[in-house]
């Protein structure tokens, strides 16, 4: 594991957007974690998310032309990954985000920010199902743009109804690449190494639900 995915589960740790417990996904299987990226609350901590967005794009040497956050969570994500690039890499990409209901006045629409062109980048929280992003993928497609890659902070590495994972199915039917800042297996790595603090919880025993929760609904 790099230091930029093991100081983002740190911070992910710091507030609460990594908990461990009992937690209900959208899939309806019950989660002994759960990452929420809605728990990056202040200026200081976007800002720290935004670089390990940028660090994990940097280690995928991808090539892209522009920047798409999805509404909502994807926008302050794309926003501060795009901030991050341009102190820290030297890489000053357009950026653009959508809104959810379409604005009948004023400049209307429902795509706001550099118009969407070349090759895209859709930066996203979390891919368990894929719907949220194929959906993304149609309004580039739409606007005559290219979807190019996806880059989450958290790959779960579950299956989908088949073998494969959501990601992989994406990868599949789009022929485009899912990176990720950390996946599950660096979330037990970490839980392996050092302590979580998690004062409710017993390390030993949250590590054995993890563990049984990818045996039972990883990807082989
Ligand atoms: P898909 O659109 O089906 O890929 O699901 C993405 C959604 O999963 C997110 O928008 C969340 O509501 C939810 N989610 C998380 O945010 N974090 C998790 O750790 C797990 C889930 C989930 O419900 O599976």
């Amino acid at each position: 594991m790099q230091q930029y995915q093991k100081d983002f589960i740190q911070l992910a740790l710091n507030h609460g957007a990594l908990c461990f417990g009992e937690f209900t996904l959208k899939s309806g299987r019950v989660s002994p974690y759960f990452f929420n990226a809605g728990k990056f609350q202040t200026g200081a901590a976007l800002a720290e998310l935004g670089r390990y967005y940028a660090a994990a794009l940097q280690d995928a040497n991808l090539s892209i032309d522009m920047i798409f956050g999805p509404a909502y969570k994807g926008i302050p994500l794309a926003s501060t990954t795009a901030v991050a690039l341009a102190d820290h890499h030297d890489m000053d990409l357009p950026y653009c985000f959508n809104r959810k209901e379409a604005k009948g006045h004023g400049e209307g629409g429902t795509l706001v920010g550099a118009p969407l062109q070349g090759k895209v980048l859709i930066i996203d929280d979390v891919i368990t199902a894929g719907t949220a992003v194929r959906e993304v993928v149609e309004i580039i497609r739409q606007a005559g743009a290219e979807p190019a890659a996806v880059l989450i902070g958290l790959n779960r590495q579950e299956r989908g109804k088949g073998a494969l994972s959501a990601i992989q199915e994406v990868e599949r039917d789009y022929g485009i690449p899912v990176i990720s800042i950390i996946e599950l297996n660096d979330i037990i790595t970490f839980l392996e190494q050092q302590s979580v603090n998690e004062s409710s919880l017993d390390q030993d025993d949250m590590l054995g639900r993890v563990r049984a929760y990818r045996d039972n609904y990883g990807v082989r």
